[in-house]
């Protein structure tokens, strides 16, 4: 993310003469100094436009260069639009509109007619913006003073999120098996998926995976068990079944990172060749950012890495998860999330256990070793993507983790429990009339805003379940996005 770029382009135009604009430029490299070092990605002032080839030019040159993954623009005086229209009509790449100001304060004895000519945003703004309307283009719009937190957060945010459209657009997904039988709200139109979103989802004979296995060597094995043993505590001394696990994630590993492919499926109905079911192994590799999603599910797998990467240096966790049981007593209204294997160790409160269980589903000859924690306690969000026949749709709701007050000895998995909003019984009522999966991505580090953009960028249609949902509210907002 470090070394991917943001143009600054800055508009204006020959009216007020060389002084402005040399002031202008003046200004606009301090600018991107300072947001460059307030950001993560780097943050580079591209140049002054004037004219319509200007901007034309400047457009095409951000499409063509990969390394550039989104353009911000600010209007430091007034920009007629119209010289606009062409380069924006050919913009490939997020575009963000930065409605701000060099100067904070308005200098009360300082202020006349010059100085409003220099410093006349909020005019040149609404002539931006409107153009922006008019060419019913995708925009982030973030408003406010540029040296103001909030600001330098927004802008922080919408960087990931170029961040990881870009990850979207040249992610591949490894299937290992095909879908679950029967299951519906996994399943989608891969093709379409691929022209909207880039992902290239493709499958590879199971068979595959157990020859890579094989050639794993003693010393790997050895090797990544002193990485779990670094991270992890051992509940179990049947140390041959988490060698199995670690022969399981060397190979996918290197499956996967031959292909160049950053997430994979896999279910427990296609397990030919293999003793157990990945479980540490898929928790182990989550950790390091590759997505996954089980019973063949590719959307939420992709998914998952996307936003992993998009929230990557954030310091609260992402997981593929599924939602699995209710605490339906009033008061203590509670959903329990969990998988059979999978949950990522991100969202782990302590070191997470090593253990292994019987595992009665699937084609399991022995018991997987899995990974076994709580999840802890904060705010987060649950996304999934549907396939509504003609558009896609990401529903995301506001949730908060909560210390579990059932230690559930017997319960063999990771656990997640916490409070949807606006409460369990309209947000689950919600969920289920907006059409979302069990299957979700649960991070504390993405909020609603960061994926609402993503899912604009990505061009599908964007639910959010939050405090102040409604049912008629969603039912309005359904029948809008069903005249589509
Ligand atoms: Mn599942």
């Amino acid at each position: 993310m470090q070394n991917k770029e943001i143009w600054f382009i800055v508009g204006s135009q020959y009216l007020y003469g060389d002084e402005v604009l040399k002031t202008i430029e003046k200004r606009a490299k301090e600018t991107a100094t300072f947001i460059n070092k307030k950001t993560p990605m780097k943050f580079i002032f591209k140049g002054i436009v004037k004219t319509s080839e200007e901007a034309t030019k400047l457009i095409k040159e951000a499409n063509y260069q990969d390394n550039c993954l989104g353009i911000v623009t600010w209007c430091h005086t007034f920009s007629p639009s119209k010289m606009w229209i062409n380069g924006l009509k050919l913009l490939q790449k997020p575009w963000c509109h930065l409605a701000t100001q060099y100067n904070q304060e308005i200098p009360n004895k300082e202020i006349d007619m010059d100085f409003m000519n220099l410093n006349q945003a909020a005019h040149g703004d609404r002539e931006h913006g409107f153009i922006g309307a008019r060419l019913r283009l995708t925009r982030k719009i973030i408003m406010g003073y540029w040296k103001d937190p909030s600001v330098l957060d927004e802008l922080s945010n919408w960087m990931r999120v170029c961040y990881a459209y870009y990850i979207s657009q040249n992610l591949k997904v490894v299937r290992f098996g095909d879908n679950m039988r029967n299951v519906a709200v996994t399943e989608g139109d891969k093709v379409e998926a691929q022209i909207k979103f880039g992902w290239q989802v493709n499958t590879w004979a199971v068979g595959d995976l157990v020859k890579e296995m094989k050639k794993v060597t003693n010393q790997e094995i050895n090797n990544l068990m002193a990485t779990y043993k670094s991270l992890y505590e051992f509940k179990t001394n049947k140390l041959d079944l988490v060698k199995y696990q670690a022969r399981e994630e060397i190979a996918l590993k290197r499956m996967l990172d031959k292909i160049k492919a950053g997430a994979f499926t896999n279910t427990f109905e296609d397990l030919y060749g293999m003793e157990q079911l990945p479980g540490l192994a898929t928790q182990h590799l989550m950790s390091l950012g590759y997505g996954y999603g089980g019973e063949g599910d590719w959307k939420v797998s992709a998914l998952t890495h996307i936003i992993k990467m998009m929230t990557k240096g954030m310091k609260g966790g992402t997981s593929f998860m599924e939602d699995y049981t209710y605490n339906l007593t009033k008061g203590k209204e509670f959903s329990l999330g969990a998988h059979m294997l999978e949950v990522c160790p991100s969202l782990a409160n302590k070191k997470p256990r090593i253990e292994t269980h019987h595992l009665g589903i699937g084609m399991n000859q022995k018991d997987p070793a899995r990974l076994v924690f709580e999840g802890k306690p904060g705010k987060a969000t649950v996304t999934s993507i549907v396939d509504m026949g003609n558009r896609f749709r990401m529903i995301v709701q506001d949730i908060e983790v909560v210390k579990s007050p059932y230690s559930m000895p017997n319960l063999p998995t990771a656990r997640v429990l916490w409070k949807a909003m606006p409460n369990l019984k309209d947000g689950a009522k919600l969920w289920i009339l907006a059409g979302g999966a069990h299957h979700t991505v649960l991070s504390m580090d993405a909020n609603a805003s960061m994926l609402r953009d993503l899912a604009e960028l990505l061009d599908m249609d964007f639910v959010y379940i939050n405090k102040d949902t409604t049912y008629d509210s969603l039912k309005r907002e359904l029948a809008l996005f069903d005249k589509r």
